[in-house]
């Protein structure tokens, strides 16, 4: 993997270091100190996380073992017990935080309701109560098929309170993938709504859910939340009210004590193969690495309001929404709908209107942002904010500049955070009081963390070459498994470099030391022997003015081993033409080499995308080779844009 390498992305040289101001109030406030707790924390791992473990923490019984790794299966804190719920609830009351708003939710019509922590105390030992009424109780799999609601959040922590094991689909998954998550892990129990807001219309949840249940045996049970009072069909015996049941039961609950490595949910994630993976993740290792993360991150304090746009279905929704930020008492503003709806401003209206404080969210809504005009972000003052993160792929310089510029007024830190949902928590980020950031760069790895850019065979790589990214330790918040499958959880992650989790991403390392993802390394393309990482021809794509996104794809070529194609859709108001692929050809061959220029440019109104927004380049793979649309195409938000595609060859 040493051979020649283009370094687009890693030529920009731009640096933007925090503020005096900012810097003065961090929770860790310089370069010197991460590195001692850095170098501490993987040359003495046990002893870091036995004191962070220890600090963060309630435990009901203290645990023996820090860690047992016998690769690839990690335990951590053996001989423990704690109740995750608990940590997220419990232990704020009776302290200044008891009547402190934990979530501060707002729905798409305007409704806004405040949830202080008592009161989320009171929610969830309902909905605990109901369960074990139901016989949902340790161990058993609980699948979360809801909009972005408060009630989507007490649900999983119902199921942390009790035991149960819950998987979160996202709601706008089709009734087949629900149903293929419910079978797989066997739930027992479905909790929906009739239906969420969405661009100004409900859509129906509950039909879904029938139809997903009607061919899944294993459930016993369909809890339903009343959200939008749209009509639905209650089926006898199974189906039941939220507010019916939760209405019958005490508001306090006692929870109990759970081990350590007791499963605390199963999230699917598409792999590059096959069915969806059901992702296992745990207790304690699992709270203490979304805990600790969240309090460096996003540099946590008592009056923070924190704004992650992500969806509960993400990991992004599981760790930086529920887990991270409740553990450490944190106030959550949740908003259920769409970014541009009533208008564009959605988002940048309900920051000023709720101040909010942090802001977290992914590069693809970043470029929509840019695309819907900076006139939208004009009219709000922003003046709230002081913290702005980025998560799910690798930020284009242009856009991590834009966001700096309009959103962050050139005063708060980027948080460029790479991670996955098998790493559970964020593994390679910035630091905001301390990381001097290049745009594009995700900088240096979190706490606890080694990740290394290595070769085939495993060795380090020279700084400036791309290689694998592997993570060469174990850390308490790793996957444990792939949920009934340990044999693809060996294969997929720790085959590669037997014992050593493989991250399936590409990265670089520069003269700095800086981490720069390139992307999944099937994503990487080799044209001619070099090696071109697609994100690095998207950058400078989308760094023309007229463009909005891009996608860069490798099509089988004779001669050079993989030719270059390109999907690119413009900006509003721009007329495409044959001249304007020309002088995109160019600007790419300016800004990477002539080696980069594509060799087809191909324009579209719209890219396919998960509905997580990563563009599945998988679909335009096919599209470019002329060959028809296979494999798994449920995870696509909307598929008539591959239609549009196809209809054009
Ligand atoms: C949290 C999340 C994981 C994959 C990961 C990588 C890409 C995520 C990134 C990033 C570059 C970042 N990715 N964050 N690439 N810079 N800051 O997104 O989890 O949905 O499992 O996706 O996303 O390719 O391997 P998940």
């Amino acid at each position: 993997m040493t051979d020649q390498t283009i370094t687009s992305v890693s030529r920009e040289k731009r640096v933007f270091g925090p503020s005096a101001e900012f810097q003065r109030q961090a929770n860790l406030g310089s370069m010197a100190a991460y590195k001692r707790l850095y170098r501490e924390s993987v040359n003495s791992p046990e002893k870091f996380w036995d004191r962070q473990a220890k600090d963060l923490l309630v435990w009901r019984k203290p645990y023996t073992d820090v860690l047992k790794w016998k690769a690839p299966h990690a335990k951590w804190f053996g001989g423990g017990t704690l109740n995750v719920a608990e940590n997220c609830i419990d232990r704020h009351l009776g302290t200044e935080r008891e009547n402190k708003a934990a979530l501060i939710f707002e729905g798409e019509p305007g409704d806004v309701r405040t949830i202080t922590y008592r009161q989320l105390y009171f929610e969830v030992s309902r909905l605990a109560n109901v369960f074990t009424d139901l016989g949902v109780g340790k161990g058993d799999r609980v699948a979360i098929y809801m909009p972005m609601v408060p009630e989507a959040v007490f649900a999983m922590l119902a199921c942390a309170r009790v035991g149960a094991i819950h998987t979160v689909v996202f709601g706008g998954f089709s009734a087949e993938s629900l149903k293929d998550r419910i079978i797989d892990c066997g739930a027992k129990l479905v909790i929906t709504a009739d239906g969420g807001w969405r661009r100004g219309k409900v859509f129906p949840l509950k039909p879904t859910v029938d139809e997903a249940v009607a061919k899944a045996k294993c459930v016993e049970h369909v809890l339903v939340h009343q959200r939008c009072g749209n009509e639905v069909p209650m089926r006898a015996k199974r189906d039941i009210w939220w507010h019916e049941a939760t209405a019958e039961v005490a508001n306090t609950h006692k929870a109990k004590a759970f081990t350590s490595e007791h499963p605390l949910f199963i999230l699917y994630t598409s792999g590059s193969t096959g069915k969806p993976k059901g992702v296992l993740h745990t207790s304690a290792g699992y709270l203490l690495g979304s805990k600790l993360s969240s309090k460096y991150v996003f540099d946590l304090k008592e009056n923070d309001r924190y704004f992650c746009t992500a969806d509960i279905g993400w990991i992004t929704g599981h760790s930086y929404v529920v887990y991270g930020l409740l553990s450490n008492g944190a106030t959550v503003f949740m908003y259920e709908g769409a970014p541009n709806q009533p208008g564009p401003d959605r988002f940048w209206d309900m920051i000023d209107r709720h101040g909010v404080t942090i802001f977290y969210t992914a590069p693809t809504a970043i470029r929509a942002f840019m695309k819907w005009g900076d006139e939208h972000v004009k009219k709000h003052s922003l003046k709230s904010l002081r913290l702005l993160g980025s998560v799910g792929e690798p930020i284009n310089p242009e856009a991590w500049m834009w966001y700096h510029k309009n959103i962050g007024k050139k005063k708060c830190p980027i948080v460029d955070t790479w991670w996955q949902t098998e790493t559970g928590s964020i593994m390679i980020t910035p630091l905001p009081g301390v990381t001097e950031c290049k745009p594009g760069s995700a900088t240096f790895p979190f706490f606890g963390v080694q990740p290394k850019v290595v070769d085939d065979l495993g060795h380090e790589v020279p700084l400036g070459s791309a290689g694998k990214l592997i993570i060469a330790q174990p850390w308490p918040s790793m996957l444990r498994t792939l949920w009934g499958d340990d044999k693809r959880f060996k294969e997929t992650y720790f085959s590669d470099f037997p014992g050593i989790y493989f991250t399936g991403d590409g990265a670089r390392r520069d003269e700095d030391g800086y981490f720069w993802i390139v992307g999944r390394i099937d994503d990487v393309l080799n044209i001619s022997g070099h090696r071109l990482g697609t994100a690095e021809v998207e950058s400078a794509l989308v760094a023309h003015p007229k463009v909005a996104e891009a996608a860069a794809v490798g099509r089988p070529d004779d001669l050079k081993g993989q030719s270059l194609v390109v999907f690119v859709t413009v900006k509003s108001g721009i007329e495409v033409s044959d001249e304007l692929k020309a002088e995109l050809r160019n600007h790419v061959g300016k800004e990477i080499g002539a080696i980069a220029k594509p060799d087809e440019v191909r324009f579209a109104a719209a890219l396919p995308k998960t509905r997580s927004g990563k563009i599945m380049r998988r679909i335009l793979k096919q599209i470019a080779a002329g060959q028809l649309v296979k494999g798994d195409t449920t995870t696509l938000e909307d598929f008539s844009v591959v239609a549009a595609l196809q209809a054009e060859d």
